[in-house]
């Protein structure tokens, strides 16, 4: 057993059962994240009390009814953290969240994190089984969702998870109640709450993983403030920036990289939008004059795309962030092109490391690569199948540890055996090779890889070429099973246009690239769209059943 493990049954035995299955950082290694002043002892709810007392008049919020102060926001969380209070939800209490990109996100988070509630971040396209395992392992008491979005009437599924979960006492709801409470309802006048230990657990994230149910990521005030803090400032944010939540917001990645917690740290404005298409992104942008958002690849394609067709002025974005899935180096450098905006890729994940391309580097390095380690402290090692360190530059399996970097699944001990080392290092799974410069290039997933007669084919790779060709929108490679090759390889794609190269035409243009024969498709699939994950990866799973059932 690792020593954390031990140190979590420890701490599961001092009357604070939310810390039971939490692993917490090494002593010795917090004392250097606090030495090297990453930590402060702040929580997550006084960023947004310290924004508010430095510029209480500032815009925290744009929504549809116009702009919403610091002191507003600051006020509404004291409010509603009263109310939470008051009807029985206590510090430690955990509490799925799960609500589309609108204004009542920050209220709520901000709300239940004042309360001292440990908000359980799911997203919108989470359904029954993703929402009643997560509430089952979390024994969350309450649940705030919206009335309905999308087409989906999400207080139907709070009845199937509250018969499901027997600790689900509480459901608010924004909108329309039903048989619930109404979220508006809940607010009481503010009044002093004690503010939650700053090393203790301050969310549970959602992990983004494709295998199996999704694991709860227990994330620290301490931690999850330095991680929004230091991205932030690699973004160089200020007061003045718009940051536009166009990922569910749920999502490490625009909640805190540096997105709507990194835009608190610095007293920037915050808009949301629960539609990520251009038509009605675009519009956000135009209309709140928004500097700075985050997407997913597939999404920054379609925007790229949409910029033929829409005409929004996009003149105030300053940067676009790409990340969650490998951004192939062509729509890389079609970015800045169509939208007019700075690249800046992000390769992430929801258990810590964050690597960013920095706002200076050479144009070369945020093309082709996925950024750098955020923190001098975040420990890479980059190791083969044995788990010894390759050589430098070589590929391998990313494994890290560090100031913002989980040292254990919530409440998984056995996922943690394989998923972190005896020293502490997480496990990503994914390949990467490293520049001198420090820059990680992502080449794939350790399982994400086509076995067709005993060569291994990267898809990231493949998908890289596909990509490349100006008649396809979307791309992914997925293995068929056949039974004289083991798997052979089709190329699922999406056309940009009407038609799609033919099979010959196709492998002309990959041998015209450089890649190698044995690499090729032996088939191709043409469909409307790709199956994408709840944030938007491509979501392979689905996609391969859908090929080969
Ligand atoms: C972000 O977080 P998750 O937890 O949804 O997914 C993490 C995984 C990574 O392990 C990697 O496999 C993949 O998503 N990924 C990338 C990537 N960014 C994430 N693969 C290739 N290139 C990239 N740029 O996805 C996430 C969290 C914070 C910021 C950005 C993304």
């Amino acid at each position: 057993m690792h020593q954390e493990s031990v140190t979590a049954t420890a701490a599961a035995t001092t009357g604070r059962p939310h810390r039971d299955g939490f692993v917490p950082f090494r002593d010795d290694l917090a004392a250097v994240y606090r030495e090297a002043g990453y930590w402060r002892g702040t929580t997550l709810g006084s960023l947004l009390r310290d924004a508010a007392a430095q510029r209480p008049d500032a815009t925290a919020l744009l929504t549809a009814d116009g702009a919403h102060s610091y002191r507003a926001l600051d006020d509404a969380a004291d409010e509603m953290a009263a109310g939470f209070a008051d009807r029985g939800i206590a510090p430690g209490d955990r509490v799925v969240v799960q609500l589309p990109n609108r204004p009542e996100f920050a209220v709520a988070l901000f709300g239940l994190l004042r309360a001292g509630a440990i908000p359980v971040l799911c997203l919108p396209a989470h359904r029954a089984a993703e929402i009643g395992h997560l509430a089952e392992v979390a024994e969350a008491i309450g649940y705030v969702i919206a009335d309905s979005h999308a087409g989906f009437d999400y207080r139907e599924l709070a009845q199937t998870v509250r018969d499901r979960v027997p600790t689900l006492e509480h459901v608010f709801v924004v909108g329309d109640p039903g048989p619930f409470t109404a979220l508006s309802e809940v607010p009481r006048p503010a009044r002093a709450l004690a503010d939650p230990d700053p090393s203790d657990i301050a969310v549970l994230l959602v992990s983004g993983g494709t295998t199996g149910l999704p694991k709860l990521i227990a994330r620290t005030h301490d931690d999850y403030a330095y991680n929004a803090r230091a991205s932030a400032e690699v973004c160089a944010l200020t007061a003045e920036d718009v940051y536009l939540a166009t990922l569910p917001a749920a999502h490490n990645f625009p909640l805190a990289c540096p997105g709507i917690l990194g835009t608190i740290t610095v007293g920037g404005a915050i808009a949301f939008t629960d539609d990520p298409s251009p038509e009605s992104a675009f519009a956000a942008i135009e209309r709140h004059r928004v500097t700075v958002t985050a997407v997913v690849p597939p999404l920054a394609q379609l925007w790229c795309a949409a910029t033929e067709w829409e005409d929004a002025d996009l003149s105030s974005l300053r940067l676009l962030q790409v990340g969650g899935a490998r951004l192939a180096d062509s729509n890389a450098a079609e970015v800045t092109p169509a939208l007019g905006a700075r690249l800046q890729q992000v390769f992430g994940m929801a258990e810590g490391l964050l690597n960013y391309t920095r706002l200076d580097d050479p144009d070369e390095l945020v093309l082709r690569t996925q950024g750098r380690p955020l923190s001098t402290h975040d420990e890479i090692r980059i190791v083969d199948e044995g788990g010894r360190d390759v050589a430098a530059g070589a590929e391998g399996e990313l494994l890290t540890r560090g100031p913002y970097t989980i040292r254990g699944y919530y409440r998984a001990p056995a996922h943690n055996e394989r998923a972190i080392t005896a020293d502490g290092f997480y496990r990503s799974g994914d390949l990467v090779r490293r520049l001198p410069s420090g820059h990680l290039v992502v080449s794939g997933r350790v399982k994400d890889v086509i076995n067709r007669g005993g060569e291994n084919i990267s898809c990231d790779e493949l998908e890289d070429h596909l990509l490349a060709h100006p008649a396809v929108r979307h791309a992914a490679a997925v293995g068929i099973p056949d039974e004289s090759l083991g798997e052979r390889v089709c190329a699922a794609m999406v056309p940009a246009a009407d038609t799609l190269p033919t099979l010959a035409e196709l492998k002309a243009f990959l041998l015209d690239r450089g890649l190698a024969t044995y690499k090729l498709p032996d088939l191709i699939a043409q469909l409307d769209t790709l199956p994408v994950t709840a944030v938007g990866k491509i979501d392979k799973r689905t996609l391969s059943k859908q090929i080969a059932p």
